[in-house]
């Protein structure tokens, strides 16, 4: 083996690393992260060669009985029983009884091929993803409005340029610490940063201003300050007309958004809320970020349009080093949700039910556009439907990860059948009647697209462990024995992929794994070999229609789920630095458990005194859906009415509330009621 150049495994921010012969990870001079690496890059190597790694495929002693131990199986045994099974679902229930729940992991090349495979091979329209509970508000919002969904339409380096940062709902200190650096220099320079978060995060912390509001109340807030912008003259008048339509909704939705009434709904004093909208207006440019705390909600759609609009109402979309953005959370969060897992897409973010998109799609695959599915239900719907009842999972753990994850489990025991392919035995791998043995990052060739849409490569330095397959080499064999024959090759999948994503919207139809090495990455929208690609958007038009930017007017709702007397507090639910995701990966890796090795609630004093709680006592959280037992963490920098949990364990989302967005159906992983106990065992410990 000789040293590889690749990508962090984790998040979004897709630093760059070298993986050395004696395979440790070394940082290396990318542009995202300039030598920089969080404690889960530096460590993720410890997983390649793990003793928890499944090296086989696994089937049940007794078949049909998920309460029987596991056995190792043969491939070929393995690839018969799951076909068997599909074939008799779709028989008895039809086409749609078979479906698949990818990831925001998984690479282009694999993303690509699931949603084929479920569309083409299965013939059948339910299929979604885990970034229908991470990107899907921002995602609609950005759509509907600006008629693209690109997280950062700039370079992150561009962060570094503003003047004024707000970020709401985002922690990148704990969820991307190397992206700091483009925040520190710009603070450096005397830019001002302001932080809209019920807990004073690390990042929070370093801001200059912090303002700290019930969870689930920022649409108030955006729609607050765009009040104030308005009324003190700060909206960019000629921007709005020549380059926006629907201002005028907006501006009358936001009339009754008064500085006092906003301070009563959220919390946040009336002036920071006016000395948020000077620094934002009248510093130079400026950036309005948001990440999953403003998003993760029932209006979380809604919420993400009302900073949108404030953005646009500042003339801030377009011009340098300013404008609007959706901090993406997964390796491929972007990549993944452009070419088919989500349940109404087709590849370069088509749309199922656009006939010319269609017509361009299956023309690709050689098959009829009838034959194509509709659009499906989305994640939470899918999984919780009685219609499904074959279940193949690739990249997600949502036994931990999904809402009411009670609920989840059922379902998923109640399924006729579930495959499972994963790294190691996940909370959901477990529940499964086979699980697949699967190759991990530094084991196979793949692009992923970053949180600045710079379309990466990912390449192979060492081969997966013996009797170990790549997801596309089990969906192309699975594609075989249900009678259509599928390429296994990365390159060849992504071939396949520029020319099914040729003019989409995320066009990738120039972008070769030649350009990719030699150009450190490609940006999207790139429709030919010899386009340079789009690291910055919007300067000149939107991609909408009339190619102006569609505001709309928003107006606040309550989250499904407010305190009342037998539930008084709010939950809410996030990241821990140290841990990724539903852990399935972090925590077997031994520095990172060390440093934190189980699930803190963060509890303010105040309401830790009401309950008899100490610091480091098991504390119960009770919602209307389920109990979790967590180690209480004391912290003033949390509100007294507010707790927060990590979802890095099982427990967070036993209490969650899956009350869904009604246009983006995410799940309102960010605020129910909960109730709270000392836990009696606390009193051992
Ligand atoms: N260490 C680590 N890093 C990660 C991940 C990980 O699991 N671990 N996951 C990756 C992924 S997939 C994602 S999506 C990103 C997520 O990155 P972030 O969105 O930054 O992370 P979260 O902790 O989910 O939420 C951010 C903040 O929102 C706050 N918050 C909660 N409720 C509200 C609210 O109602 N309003 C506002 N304004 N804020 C609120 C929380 O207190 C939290 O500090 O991180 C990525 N990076
Ligand atoms: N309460 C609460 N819940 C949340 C959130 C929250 O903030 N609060 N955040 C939500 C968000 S933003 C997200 S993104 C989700 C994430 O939650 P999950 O979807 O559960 O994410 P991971 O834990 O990363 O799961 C990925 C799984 O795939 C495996 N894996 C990794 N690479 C591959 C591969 O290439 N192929 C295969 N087959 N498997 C692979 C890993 O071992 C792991 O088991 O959680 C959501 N759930
Ligand atoms: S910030 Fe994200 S991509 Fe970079 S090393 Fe940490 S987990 Fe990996
Ligand atoms: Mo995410």
């Amino acid at each position: 083996m000789t040293a590889t150049d690749t990508h962090c495994p984790y998040c979004a921010l897709q630093c760059g690393m070298t993986l050395t012969p004696e395979r440790k990870l070394e940082p290396r001079d990318f542009p995202v992260n300039k030598g920089g690496l969080c404690a889960k890059g530096f460590t993720a190597a410890e997983l390649l060669d793990h003793p928890d790694r499944l090296l086989t495929p696994l089937v049940r002693t007794e078949p049909g009985d998920r309460t029987s131990p596991f056995r190792e199986a043969t491939w070929d045994e393995t690839f018969d029983l799951i076909v068997e099974q599909i074939e008799k679902a779709q028989r008895t229930y039809g086409r749609d009884s078979a479906g698949a729940f990818g990831g925001g992991g998984l690479t282009n090349e694999k993303a690509y091929a699931l949603g084929k495979f479920v569309r083409v091979s299965l013939k059948s329209a339910s299929i979604d993803y885990n970034g229908r509970f991470c990107m899907s508000s921002a995602a609609t919002a950005a759509n509907r409005t600006l008629g693209i969904d690109r997280g950062l339409p700039f370079p992150l380096e561009d962060v570094a340029r503003a003047r004024t940062v707000l970020l709401a709902g985002a922690n990148p200190a704990d969820a991307m610490p190397p992206s700091m650096q483009y925040l520190d220099a710009g603070r450096e320079d005397g830019a001002r940063h302001i932080v809209v978060d019920p807990r004073r995060t690390a990042t929070a912390a370093g801001a200059h201003l912090h303002l700290q509001p019930l969870p689930g109340t920022d649409l108030a807030l955006a729609n607050g300050l765009l009040h104030i912008a308005i009324r003190e003259g700060y909206v960019d008048e000629d921007y709005v007309r020549d380059r926006t339509t629907g201002f005028d909704a907006v501006r009358s939705a936001c009339n009754s958004y008064w500085p006092d009434r906003v301070e009563r709904m959220t919390g946040v004093p009336e002036n920071r809320l006016r000395e948020t909208v000077r620094l934002i207006a009248t510093q130079g440019p400026a950036m309005i970020l948001t990440a999953r705390g403003a998003e993760q909600h029932s209006n979380g759609t809604d919420t993400a349009q009302a900073y949108l609009n404030l953005a646009l109402a500042l003339g801030l979309v377009g011009r340098p080093f300013s404008g609007y953005g959706t901090i993406t959370g997964q390796g491929n969060g972007q990549g993944g949700r452009e070419h088919g897992q989500k349940a109404d897409q087709l590849p370069g973010y088509r749309k199922l039910d656009d006939p010319a998109a269609r017509a361009h799609v299956a023309s690709v695959w050689g098959v009829d556009p009838d034959e194509l599915p509709g659009p499906g239900k989305s994640a939470y719907e899918m999984l919780t439907d009685d219609a499904l009842r074959v279940l193949i999972v690739l990249a997600s753990n949502i036994a931990v990860s999904a809402p009411h994850s009670n609920h989840i489990r059922r379902k998923l025991r109640a399924l006729d059948f579930l495959v499972v392919s994963d790294i190691f035995l996940s909370e959901t791998a477990e529940l499964a009647d086979v699980v697949l043995p699967t190759a991990q990052w530094a084991e196979e060739e793949g692009t992923m697209t970053n949180l600045e849409g710079r379309v990466i490569r990912r390449r192979r330095a060492l081969p997966p462990p013996p009797g170990v397959r790549t997801d596309l080499e089990m969906l192309a064999e699975l594609s075989r024995r249900l009678g259509r024959e599928e390429s296994s090759d990365p390159r060849t999948v992504f071939e396949e992929l520029r020319r099914a994503s040729a003019g989409g919207i995320a066009d990738y139809a120039g972008i070769t794994y030649e350009r990719i090495e030699k150009e450190d990455g490609v940006f999207w929208p790139c429709p030919t070999e010899d386009h340079p690609g789009t690291p910055r958007l919007f300067e000149h038009s939107f991609p909408t229609k009339d190619g102006r930017a569609a505001m709309r007017a928003v107006v606040h709702r309550d989250p499904a789920e407010m305190p009342d007397q037998a539930f008084p507090y709010v939950l809410t639910t996030g990241r821990n630095m140290q841990q990724y995701q539903s852990g399935n990966q972090t925590r077997r890796v031994r520095t990172l458990t060390a440093a934190l090795p189980e699930a803190r609630a963060e509890i303010h004093p105040d309401l830790a005194r009401r309950h008899g709680i100490a610091d480091g006592d098991l504390v119960e959280l009770r919602s209307r859906r389920g109990t979790a037992v967590l180690r209480a963490r004391l912290t003033d920098g949390i509100r007294p009415d507010t707790v927060f949990a990590p979802f890095h364990w099982p427990g967070a989302n036993a209490l969650t509330d899956p009350a869904l967005d009604p246009h983006s159906r995410m799940p309102a992983f960010k605020a129910c009621a909960v109730a709270i106990t000392r836990h009696e065992r606390g009193a051992e410990t």
